[in-house]
């Protein structure tokens, strides 16, 4: 993928953009501008942002970690590390569940003890912050609805879906999948135990990377069967999951089914 791509836009518009944007995302949000050659060698002035590491892009860079988090585990951490890092992302939103659309028929933790899970687990990483955008929409959850909102609030953004390689596997299932590819670029990460070979899928060309990540062999499904046996859980999510989790009797007395959808 190209680090920088540039587009010219009116100061005007590359200022509204940047400010914008810097006042969401803090102060780690660049601040250069540049001129250059037009093709025809008139002047032309190109307005890029620079990332805290150094790179030009036309916009700022937004990944979106969507997920149930029932809880939030290393896994899902390292996987938003892994991106954020690889894409010369400027921030990556968490954006937890309202009613996961494929876990209906199962029991999921109350969402504001997921959302506060994820806020405690991401809180150290200055470029992690956590959306409630939805959790407080109304009905079932569906991602669509979630890159909606969010080209609604970073407008001069480009969003990066960051999704496990299971996920994307079953994208074809997600309503207006075919609608997705417009409001954002994915990034299907390797999980262990699922298939990360994506040419079956006939997805649109360039519109999903596959990242390889380091390995680690963690579901939310698991970290639930082993809190409701009173097996440890720490290191498996960060500490002050593990103590949310045992202040709150999380997990005693709901094990995970057969019915669920994919291990989470
Ligand atoms: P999950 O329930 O799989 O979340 O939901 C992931 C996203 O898919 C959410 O934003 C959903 O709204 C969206 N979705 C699902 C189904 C239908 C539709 C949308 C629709 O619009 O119709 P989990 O908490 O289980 O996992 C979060 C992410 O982390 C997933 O992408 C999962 O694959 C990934 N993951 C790992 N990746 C690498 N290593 C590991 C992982 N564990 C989970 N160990």
């Amino acid at each position: 993928m190209s680090a920088t791509q540039n587009t010219a836009q009116t100061p005007q518009m590359a200022h509204a953009a940047h400010n914008s944007v810097r006042g969401r995302l803090g102060p780690h949000i660049p601040s250069s501008v540049g001129g250059a050659l037009a093709e025809d060698g008139r002047r032309q002035t190109l307005w890029l942002t620079e990332s805290e590491r150094g790179h030009h892009h036309a916009r700022p860079r937004i990944g979106i970690m969507g997920g149930t988090f029932d809880p939030i585990h290393m896994g899902h951490l390292v996987a938003a590390s892994e991106v954020e890092w690889k894409f010369d992302l400027d921030e990556v939103i968490f954006v937890p569940t309202g009613r996961p659309v494929f876990k209906l028929h199962q029991h999921v933790t109350d969402a504001e003890d997921r959302y506060l899970m994820t806020v405690i687990a991401t809180s150290s990483n200055p470029r992690f912050t956590v959306s409630r955008v939805d959790i407080d929409r109304p009905g079932v959850t569906y991602t669509i609805d979630t890159l909606r909102d969010m080209h609604r609030l970073y407008p001069n953004c480009d969003l990066f879906f960051i999704t496990g390689a299971d996920a994307i596997a079953e994208i074809f299932e997600w309503k207006d999948a075919d609608q997705m590819w417009d409001l954002a670029h994915f990034v299907a990460v390797t999980r262990p135990g699922y298939p990360s070979d994506l040419s079956k899928l006939k997805l649109p060309r360039g519109a999903v990377d596959m990242l390889e990540i380091p390995a680690l062999a963690i579901s939310s499904t698991d970290v639930r069967r082993r809190a409701s046996h009173g097996e440890p859980v720490r290191y498996l999510v960060p500490e002050g999951v593990v103590e949310y989790i045992n202040k709150h009797g999380l997990y005693r007395s709901h094990v995970s089914t057969d019915t669920e959808h994919v291990s989470s």
